[in-house]
């Protein structure tokens, strides 16, 4: 009898293949590893504002140049994966175009790298006209290649974007459905069809703002890029801040959008209860939706000739966008806990604290949204602590959990997780602390050298970011061994 040949299965190519797990797990560990380096940055530059080291003036400018530019891009960065995770399966969502989006932003922050660090270019994250073109340290090259940058990031953002309201309108047959509208006017739904759950229409909402936010950004950027090659080509200095901070705060809002998305998909599940879908959630998406695209114009406050009514709207719609998140999905996490019996894990601790963040953050920032106030606290270090609050205290927090949650949460929380919780948490809030004094006490932002209390609560915020950073080790490295054990026992993993 013929012995027949013994077939050895071919060896599987796990680590390489694209798959929706691998995808993710390389956006987040890309934006952790850059973001904690930045975080460095911004460590140095409050040590140089406490005269403990002593940077050359044009050094610290590129580095806030790059610490803003690359905070915001990593953040929305490890956001979007978060998000895209929690609705890929309901909207069939493919980890090619992700990939895409990722290679763009990557190849955006090696730009912002070279034109910053290399180049020493240092207009600001905002790279407000004419700041990029007069007067400048830096060569015409640098200018160049960081509005390639960031327009590549804009790219990698908006390809993302697409990609969603794509996948929204062929799983539920319209933009408006996958705002979940069906469940407050009845009449738009389709027989058999059911609503679309919470993390399906933050992503409709994100992807309709990012979508408009990105194409101003393309608009801006590209106005510059002509300016650049031919100086004559005329831009209007105002027309021009209306578009880059029209692009500029929609993208930094997004990034708690996209972090409210993951929320509503996680939270449920550490406190056994469902998150559902109703009209008053819907409805609270579309103010969203609305709040965001028109409320950039509390950045304008100060320019005398910007027409008045749109000093009214920004400032209306400023307090209005408020109302959609404290009333819904804050407080609505907060009944979705409120007796559940919640397990506590990083990833739990992590989101409930983001939520203090982003409650905090955002009343601060209707502080100096009032124009009374915006007075008194325009362009000091108030502006700096409540977006600080809300994007690190907040969206940061949130990537953070999320990526916790996704690294597998079996066994208990270990003691070097929790210590590492209270660091950061504490460091946090000291950190945040000092800007909101600092603030208060009418130091202004963006200076290397800050006249008094200036240095003495940078001194103190120096400390802060050394406790905060330790205990952001601790936790990442926390997250990173679960993420290895889980990779050994995939079926650990969320
Ligand atoms: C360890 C964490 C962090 C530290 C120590 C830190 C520190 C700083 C410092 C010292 C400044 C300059 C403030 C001034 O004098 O005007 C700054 C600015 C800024 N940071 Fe952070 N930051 C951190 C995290 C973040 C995160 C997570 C984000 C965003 C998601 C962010 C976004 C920004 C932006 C947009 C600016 C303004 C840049 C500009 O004025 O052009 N930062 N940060
Ligand atoms: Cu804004």
């Amino acid at each position: 009898m013929a012995t027949q040949p013994v077939t050895v299965p071919a060896p599987v190519r796990r680590s390489w293949a694209l798959t929706p797990r691998s995808v993710v797990s390389i956006c987040l560990s890309t934006s952790f590893v850059l973001i904690y380096v930045l975080g460095m940055v911004g460590g140095i530059m409050r040590a140089n504002q406490a005269a403990v080291v002593h940077l050359p003036l044009d050094t610290f400018y590129s580095l806030l140049t790059l610490h803003g530019t690359g905070m915001i891009a990593l953040v929305t960065l490890a956001m979007a994966a978060g998000l895209w995770y929690a609705v890929h399966d309901i909207l069939d969502l493919r980890p090619r175009v992700l990939m895409v989006g990722f290679a763009l932003f990557c190849l955006g922050i090696v730009l912002v790298l070279v034109a910053t660090l290399v180049g020493g270019f240092a207009a600001g994250w905002t790279f407000l006209y004419p700041l990029p073109f007069v007067n400048t340290t830096w060569p015409a090259w640098a200018t160049l290649a960081f509005l390639l940058g960031v327009l590549a990031v804009g790219l990698g953002f908006s390809i993302y974007c697409m990609d969603i309201l794509t996948a929204v309108v062929g799983r539920y047959g319209g933009l408006l459905r996958g705002l979940g509208l069906d469940a407050l006017i009845p009449a738009l739904g389709r027989p058999g069809q059911e609503v679309a759950p919470p993390p399906v229409i933050a992503a409709t909402m994100v992807g309709i703002d990012g979508a408009i936010g990105t194409l101003a950004g393309a608009v801006i950027l590209i106005a510059l890029l002509a300016h650049y090659v031919n100086p004559a080509f005329p831009i209007d200095a105002l027309w021009a801040k209306n578009v880059t901070y029209f692009f500029g705060h929609i993208i930094a809002n997004l990034d708690i959008y996209l972090a409210a998305g993951t929320i509503y998909a996680y939270l449920p599940t550490y406190a056994g209860r469902e998150w559902k879908t109703n009209g008053v959630l819907a409805l609270s998406w579309v103010g969203s939706l609305v709040f965001v695209l028109t409320a950039y114009g509390h950045h304008l406050y100060m320019d005398f000739v910007q027409p008045p009514a749109l000093q009214f709207l920004g400032e209306s719609t400023s307090y209005l966008a408020s109302v959609p998140p404290a009333v819904v999905t804050i407080f609505g996490a907060v009944l979705l806990v409120y007796r559940s019996g919640i397990r506590w894990h990083v990833g739990s601790v992590l989101l409930y604290a983001g939520l203090v963040g982003w409650a905090v953050g955002g009343t601060a920032a209707e502080l100096d949204a009032s124009i009374p106030f915006n007075f008194v606290l325009h362009n000091t270090l108030w502006v700096v602590a409540h977006f600080h609050t809300y994007l690190l205290g907040g969206a940061f927090l949130f990537a953070i959990a999320f990526a916790s949650h996704f690294a597998g949460e079996r066994e208990a929380m270990s003691g070097w997780a929790r210590a590492g919780l209270w660091l950061l948490l504490g460091g946090i809030t000291l950190f945040l602390a000092s800007f909101y004094v600092s603030g208060l006490e009418g130091v202004p932002r963006r200076e290397a050298i800050q006249p008094a209390p200036g240095p003495v609560l940078s001194l103190y915020a120096t400390a802060a970011v050394a406790v905060l950073l330790a205990g952001l080790t601790l936790v990442l490295l926390d997250v990173w061994h679960r993420a290895r054990r889980s990779r050994a026992f995939p079926e650990e993993a969320a």
